[in-house]
């Protein structure tokens, strides 16, 4: 049966002023999943005001430990309704149970108790100041929340992308206004009755659906009782997020598109480097900002590898979310398949070796209107070809051979982004020498998507500003006063 979703403002769902919506189609068969209600400058402008309401009352009464408690509590009454919110983005994005149920839908709670933690453990600086008089004084520093956050999120893991903004946020002390990809409403409205039923006092999370340009999405970069804007997604739409948020100098964090290389040594561990590259290059169908979509391998083991990816790859079955064993869903909407067919048609009119993959593939009748691409590996491009330099965001990836330690660093670094890399190596000072060169935020070494939620995360380049996770999302989510006495 279809579904609406409605905006969550002020602890109540509500619908759309006048009720516009528009709808939300299955990645799976284009079957209607549901109708959403689309937000524009009056809902924003609710969703905000409650928002400042319950900043400046209830929440800010609440001592750090008993924030981190009503934390701990959204993390467990996630858990607790796991199946739903499994379900939930499951419909939403097509993708396979087994991702939902294993990787992204557990650091929803996770990203709640990692933050309640990291908040309860911070010391603040103090200095004792010399003074003429010989008396001294003492400065401390403190950190108070910076306001109402305004917080957009993408469509290509939504629970886990948004509660990794919005868990901090909260643990900080701040509340915010959530605007949830236009292609992704169900987990962030699922999360407003998480909220009510763990007692979040009304008005801390407010989530406002609709489209960016134009819609809740700009209008909540201008609103200006936003203090502040964290955003993932592409680049572009940050360059846009960003001139909104000059008006009235408001801050931004910004974790955003990449082309991330993977460098593959000849001495590595042959068959984990495959199995590694396979998760990055076509785990969510490759949309997943992390993953890899250039690889670069020493000639010596090039060939093989070339084989083993396409052997994999080639047993990579598409199917319904449900079906234990399909193991490659579909794309989250029919407009980026178009684009990501476009991409697959380009790298064969510049001259790709094509050596799997390239088109549609063959499905069943029930699912011939799923946006569905196959996995698909090219060889033979040169360094400036369209699909070795732009992000595609699909099941796909480009393989180079290089030479020499120095040209793959270089051919990584070719790039305008700087996102993540992955280097396969057994020689570990190598790895560590290639890693201190690498112009990307995050560097795995034999490993992809290892996440420490402590460590500082984000993109270098025009891959983001800022870094979040563990004390450093404090940066961004806390304003940092000093007070000195004098004694
Ligand atoms: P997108 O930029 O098109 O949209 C992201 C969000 O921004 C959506 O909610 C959209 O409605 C909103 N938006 C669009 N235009 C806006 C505007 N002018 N003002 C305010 N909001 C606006 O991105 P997407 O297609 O949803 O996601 C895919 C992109 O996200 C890829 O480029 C991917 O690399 C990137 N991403 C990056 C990371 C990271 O950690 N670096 C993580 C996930 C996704
Ligand atoms: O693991 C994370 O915290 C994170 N932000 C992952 C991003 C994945 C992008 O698709």
């Amino acid at each position: 049966m279809a579904k609406t979703f409605l905006h969550f403002i002020n602890g109540e769902f509500v619908q759309s002023h006048g009720g516009r919506t528009f709808e939300k189609r299955s990645p799976i068969d284009n079957s209607l999943i549901g109708t959403i209600h689309e937000g524009g400058k009056h809902e924003i402008d609710a969703a905000v005001t409650a928002a400042q309401a319950a900043l400046h009352g209830p929440w800010r009464k609440l001592s750090i430990e008993q924030r981190a408690e009503m934390l701990y509590r959204v993390a467990d009454e996630i858990t607790r309704r796991f199946d739903e919110f499994v379900a939930a983005e499951m419909a939403d994005t097509g993708q396979p149970k087994s991702v939902m149920e294993h990787a992204f839908i557990p650091r929803g709670a996770a990203n709640f108790k990692a933050f309640a933690d990291t908040v309860k453990n911070v010391a603040t600086e103090t200095f004792i100041t010399p003074t003429p008089d010989g008396k001294g004084a003492i400065n401390y520093a403190l950190r108070g929340p910076k306001g109402v956050i305004g917080v957009i999120c993408p469509w290509n893991a939504p629970l886990l992308l948004m509660t990794w903004k919005v868990a901090p946020a909260l643990a900080c002390g701040n509340t915010v206004v959530v605007k949830p990809s236009e292609e992704t409403p169900a987990t962030a409205t699922l999360l407003g009755e998480v909220m009510n039923a763990v007692g979040i006092p009304k008005g801390v999370y407010n989530v406002v659906h609709g489209f960016g340009s134009d819609s809740a999405g700009e209008f909540l970069t201008r609103h200006p009782g936003v203090s502040a804007i964290t955003f993932t997604g592409e680049t572009r739409t940050g360059a846009e997020i960003m001139k909104a948020a000059a008006v009235g100098l408001r801050d931004v964090s910004f974790e955003l598109g990449g082309k991330n290389a993977g460098i593959i040594f000849a001495d590595c561990d042959l068959n984990a480097a495959v199995d590694s590259a396979m998760r990055s290059v076509f785990l969510n169908c490759g949309q997943v900002c992390l993953g890899t979509e250039r690889l670069l391998v020493e000639r010596p083991i090039f060939s093989q590898f070339v084989a083993m990816l396409k052997e994999r790859a080639e047993k990579l079955k598409v199917g319904r979310s449900e079906d234990k064993s399909t193991t490659l869903g579909p794309l989250i909407s029919k407009s980026h398949q178009s684009k990501v067919l476009s991409y697959y048609e380009n790298a064969r009119a510049e001259g790709a070796m094509v050596v799997t993959g390239g088109g549609i593939p063959k499905v069943s009748v029930d699912l011939e209107q799923g946006f569905w691409v196959e996995p698909t590996i090219w060889t033979g491009l040169s360094e400036t070809a369209t699909v070795v330099r732009e992000e595609i965001f699909g099941p796909c990836c480009h393989v180079a051979p290089f030479d020499h330690e120095d040209e793959a660093i270089r051919m990584a670094n070719d790039t305008p982004y700087g996102l993540s890399t992955m280097i396969w190596t057994r020689d570990l000072a190598r790895a560590h020498r290639v890693a201190a060169e690498v112009e990307v935020g995050l560097t795995w070494i034999n490993s992809w998507f290892l996440r420490d939620l402590r460590t500082p995360f984000g993109g270098s380049k025009q891959s983001g500003i800022g870094r979040e996770g563990g004390v450093h999302s404090l940066e961004f989510y806390t304003e940092l006063r000093n007070v000195c006495v004098k004694l």
